[in-house]
């Protein structure tokens, strides 16, 4: 008797919870409704059979409860209620199969006014590719992927060199124009998703695969790699910003092409060392730093994190705490140095010897090493660093710097800029570090590198 209530009870919280849920799809930004009918039809039909199913229950347990004058017998066979219940089941399940076959096909089947954009899925970012004017995209491949060519596009192929590369994790697209978004991963499973426009779909290592959508809605929304296999997938978010035609043909503009990034490489080290001297009073001539001052040791970092360092410090990103004082102190530094020259300037720093600060801190190491083993898929297993993934060497870097630096992002100092993609993972990452005894056991075996 109990239990029919129980079954009603659940019945009635399950309907008021989903009717109640501030938990819905997102409003709708793309040509996709039909997702949606899609979704609702299946929730109306799966919901009308799990109310049906659970009362009919109730009432079984009601009506055929424990009775002293009552007995059962038993039917093993009924012809006529397994026709109906064969029957009905089929029509539920083609009435929620139908709606997404219809829909599947719309989905595959491209415009031909679409606008080919090609989106890269690669530990742990994205990043997109426009065909130039030739409008057709270059050949590409995993295996061409270098420090000089992150993209991978094939260097022979004459449909690549205008090719226009957005390193950024900030897509724009036009307006109401059909979009085919052509998926490749430079590593791992991946999925593309961005739930305003309902559309997601793998990216698939060795195979291109591809989503079309027409954003109908202007606003910025998330764009999230929701592949659930693999390490920290989380943490590739980026952003799409819907706007109109005119201003998405100017944000294009100051993406460079494939063979313009081939051919800025050029820099003077002499113009760099002179510019130097105003950084050697702190980080020192040899650039190994200095822990009075806070100023870290920069032998070891590349020039392209570096030179994000110096943006970040510029534009509002890094260093924007108040109480930050080394951090505020890069700012005024990094404000005043000559943008122009800064390319000489951050070279002549990688070329200087690498030179390495002794560690400070004492801990438990190989628990630190057990702990390590979580940073050394980005920052490579002698925490040498690795340019590909934007993870800075940490290897050699003073102890009591890092500490801090770790500190900053998990108190949101570092990292919390929606501008600040790398700095985000690293605020993410942080979470697993928990206590203060494991940041110091982490610290101590990343000193023994
Ligand atoms: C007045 C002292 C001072 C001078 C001069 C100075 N720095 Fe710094 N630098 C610091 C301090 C302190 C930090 C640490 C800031 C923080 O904690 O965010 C730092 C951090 C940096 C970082 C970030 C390193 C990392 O691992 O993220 C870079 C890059 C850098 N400095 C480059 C330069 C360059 C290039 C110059 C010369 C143009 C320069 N600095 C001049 C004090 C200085
Ligand atoms: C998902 C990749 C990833 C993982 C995993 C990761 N990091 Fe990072 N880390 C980065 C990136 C990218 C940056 C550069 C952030 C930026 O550009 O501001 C960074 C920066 C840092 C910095 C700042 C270095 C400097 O010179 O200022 C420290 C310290 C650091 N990581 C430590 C760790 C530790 C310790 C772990 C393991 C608990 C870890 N990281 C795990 C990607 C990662
Ligand atoms: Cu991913």
């Amino acid at each position: 008797m109990y239990i029919a209530i129980v079954i009603v009870a659940l019945v009635a919280v399950t309907l008021i919870l989903h009717f109640a849920s501030p938990w819905w799809l997102t409003p709708l930004a793309s040509n996709w409704s039909a997702i949606d009918t899609t979704i609702e039809i299946s929730f109306w039909i799966t919901g009308f059979v799990f109310v049906a199913v659970n009362l009919f229950l109730a009432w079984t347990v009601w009506r055929f409860r424990h009775n002293k004058n009552r007995r059962s017998h038993y039917e093993p066979e009924n012809k006529k209620l397994e026709i109906w219940l064969t029957g009905l089941t089929s029509v539920g399940i083609i009435a929620m199969l139908t709606p997404g076959l219809i829909t599947w096909a719309n989905i595959v089947h491209v415009p031909d006014d679409a606008l080919e954009i090609e989106a890269i899925g690669q530990q742990w970012q994205w990043t997109y590719r426009f065909p130039g004017e030739d409008g057709v995209l270059g050949a590409a491949n995993a295996r061409f992927v270098s420090n000089e060519n992150r993209f991978g596009l094939d260097p022979s192929d004459p449909n690549s060199a205008d090719d226009i590369l957005v390193e950024h994790h900030r897509l724009h697209l036009p307006l109401d124009q059909p979009i085919k978004l052509v998926l490749r991963s430079n590593d791992v499973l991946h999925n593309f998703a961005v739930p305003q426009f309902r559309v997601k779909m793998d990216l698939v290592p060795g195979t291109q695969t591809y989503q079309w959508f027409t954003p109908t809605r202007e606003g910025t929304f998330d764009v999230l790699c929701e592949e659930l296999c693999g390490l920290a997938h989380y943490t590739m978010k980026g952003q799409v910003q819907v706007e109109p035609e005119e201003e998405f043909r100017n944000w294009l503009a100051t993406y460079p092409t494939f063979s313009e990034v081939q051919s800025d490489s050029a820099v003077d080290l002499a113009v760099g060392e002179t510019q130097y001297q105003t950084c050697a009073g702190c980080h020192n001539a040899d650039g190994s730093g200095n822990e009075a001052l806070n100023a870290p040791n920069l032998t070891r970092l590349d020039s392209r994190y570096m030179a994000r360092q110096m943006r970040h410090y510029r534009e509002g990103i890094r260093g924007t705490e108040r109480e930050d004082e080394p951090g505020q102190l890069m700012v005024s530094i990094a404000q005043s140095t000559n943008v122009d020259t800064e390319p000489d300037l951050l070279a002549y720093i990688e070329s200087l010897d690498d030179v390495d600060t002794a560690g400070t801190l004492t801990g438990d190491i190989s628990n630190g090493q057990r702990l390590y083993g979580a940073c050394a898929a980005c920052h490579g297993s002698a925490a040498e660093g690795k340019v590909l993934l934007s993870a800075p060497a940490l290897a050699g870097q003073s102890d009591l710097y890092l500490k801090r630096q770790l500190e900053h992002f998990s108190m949101g100092w570092r990292g919390k800029h929606p501008q600040d993609q790398f700095g985000t993972q690293m605020r993410l990452m942080t979470r697993t570090i928990h206590s203060p005894e494991r940041l110091r056991d982490l610290l101590a075996y990343i000193s023994t590198l």
